[in-house]
């Protein structure tokens, strides 16, 4: 695309790029026209070393100077010049963002705004953690007095998606610093290009070397060594359940601890007395926002039948509205899917849910207008049963699958009737049922009368297969902070 260049970066280690050692290099493919556009370093184990033991040393280089030690005052610092250069360089960032994974180069600019507000976030969490710490319990024997010490982890590893590249890279590293911890960041292959520009803005703010480091490249060949690094002292992974399987399994050889942000299949319940274009506008929000690509996307749609025929009518006319183009283009609201064989693995999605006896209502291909790219029109499926593997597996594009209910308790038992418990959505006008279903669904985010809005004070994660560990909020900053007891005995007594 004109007017847009892929720097060439290395890794990032210790405040140096770096060259892999190994020499090899992964393409940046342009999704949208199916060229390729720039490289990055494909990093190896031996390259993991190298950035956990220059974590480690900015960790605790025992000089009183150390990151770990550091007030959260002066940490703060840092993490507000980093939101603040974040702020100054969004468009460039955007654009790279919208060129690398996809997303309409709109949305990729808010995903900038809510990375420099995390890191904004997490400076007040930081400066809060030097009057909050050392909190005096209230214990029964006054001969005792007990405090509650909170400490940095360590180090973390934190591996990352494609979806959203820099703002998942920032739900991690904004608390992972905030408490003092040092990271290494393992990005997606798919698109890492946006979190080595990241790290240059580290080098801009002078973070000193160490505390941030990204190695990018392949998940077998350099995630799963970071996964597996016995010096890495926490694991924090968003992606799919079945690579979060392995990584814990590797956490667990190490007796790590792990937050696991995992897939989706989430519901959105809707009952017969909305405003039927609200609720079609949330549900399109919810289905097909960043391409459908969304762990929490509200990909299962459940209709009270009296008003099935009516809603469905609209949803299709609006869905079959929507802009579908290259994401730098202004007025693109539909980009195209990330990859080659993530496109062809939606396509197959479709395919294998109309064998099973779905209808198709619109969508399920790549829109006439364009020749190439990996483009799926949104598409909404109607007919489906709970038993269709569309309804159970995760697809993770613009597909949304419909089916219908009569009863609320109809209703919650097809929402729940799933492995996974991201999140879930209800709309209806009956805050008596609202409150009753969102306490009702097996999820860990429940949206009312609306699907997908974030917060960075509002906790992130799911239940089952879903994963476990929150993100953002207070909970997000705990993650990276360990807890130590500390009792005194204050008898005047002789020994
Ligand atoms: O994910 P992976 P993929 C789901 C979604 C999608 C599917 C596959 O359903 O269709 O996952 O996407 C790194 N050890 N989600 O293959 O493999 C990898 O390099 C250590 C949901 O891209 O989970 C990348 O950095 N790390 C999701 C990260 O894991 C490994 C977002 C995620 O990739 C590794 C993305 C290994 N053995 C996909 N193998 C969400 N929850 O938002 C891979 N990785």
């Amino acid at each position: 695309m004109a007017g847009i260049v892929v720097p060439r970066f290395e890794l990032f280690i210790d405040g140096q790029w770096k060259a892999p050692i190994h020499g090899n290099r992964i393409p940046v493919i342009d999704p949208a026209t199916e060229q390729i556009v720039g490289d990055i370093p494909a990093g190896t184990s031996e390259d993991v070393d190298v950035a956990v033991k220059a974590a480690r040393a900015a960790f605790s280089r025992n000089k009183g100077q150390d990151w770990a030690r550091a007030p959260g005052k002066v940490r703060a610092q840092y993490l507000r010049a980093i939101s603040a250069k974040v702020l100054e360089r969004k468009e460039e960032l955007a654009r790279l963002e919208a060129l690398d994974c996809g997303k309409p180069v709109d949305e990729a600019a808010w995903d900038m705004d809510d990375v420099s507000g995390c890191f904004e976030y997490y400076a007040d969490l930081a400066e809060a953690l030097d009057d909050k710490n050392y909190a005096t319990l209230e214990i029964p024997l006054d001969k005792f007095k007990s405090n509650v010490l909170k400490e940095p982890i360590g180090v973390v590893g934190l591996i990352t998606p494609w979806n959203y590249p820099l703002l998942m890279a920032a739900w991690k590293v904004a608390p992972a610093l905030a408490a003092g911890c040092t990271a290494i960041l393992k990005p997606s292959e798919l698109a890492s290009v946006t979190c080595l520009k990241f790290a240059s803005i580290m080098q801009d703010v002078g973070l000193p070397p160490g505390v941030f480091n990204v190695i990018t490249g392949l998940g077998p060949t350099a995630g799963a060594p970071l996964a597996s690094h016995p010096g890495v002292d926490k694991l924090a992974f968003t992606g799919s359940t079945s690579t979060g399987r392995m990584i814990m399994t590797a956490a667990a050889q190490n007796i790590k601890p792990i937050s696991l942000e995992l897939g989706g299949k989430s519901p959105i319940i809707i009952f017969d007395d909305v405003d039927v274009e609200k609720a079609v506008e949330w549900t399109m929000f919810g289905a097909f926002w960043t391409n459908g690509q969304i762990c929490s996307a509200t990909s299962r749609l459940l209709l009270q039948e009296s008003i099935a025929p009516s809603f469905l009518k609209k949803l299709v006319e609006w869905t079959e509205s929507i802009k579908v183009t290259h994401p730098l283009d202004k007025d693109c609201r539909l980009g195209p899917i990330v990859s080659e064989a993530q496109y062809k693995k939606v396509l197959k999605y479709i395919s294998n849910a109309q064998a099973e006896g779905a209808k198709l209502l619109c969508g399920g291909k790549r829109p006439a207008h364009l020749e190439r790219g990996y483009f799926v029109s949104a598409t909404v499926l109607g007919n489906v049963t709970p038993s269709m593997q569309i309804w159970k597996e995760e697809v993770f594009g613009p597909v949304l699958s419909v089916t219908t209910f009569n009863t609320e308790e109809e209703a919650l038992e097809l929402a729940n009737d799933s492995s996974y418990g991201l999140a879930g959505a209800v709309i209806s006008k009956d805050t008596e049922r609202c409150k009753r279903v969102s306490e009702a669904l097996q999820v860990g985010i429940v949206w009312i009368n609306c699907s997908q809005p974030v917060f960075v004070q509002a906790p992130w994660g799911g239940t089952k297969c879903s994963g476990f560990g929150r993100e953002l909020g207070e909970w997000g900053l705990e993650n990276y902070l360990s807890v130590k007891q500390v009792t005194r005995y204050i008898s005047d007594d002789a020994w």
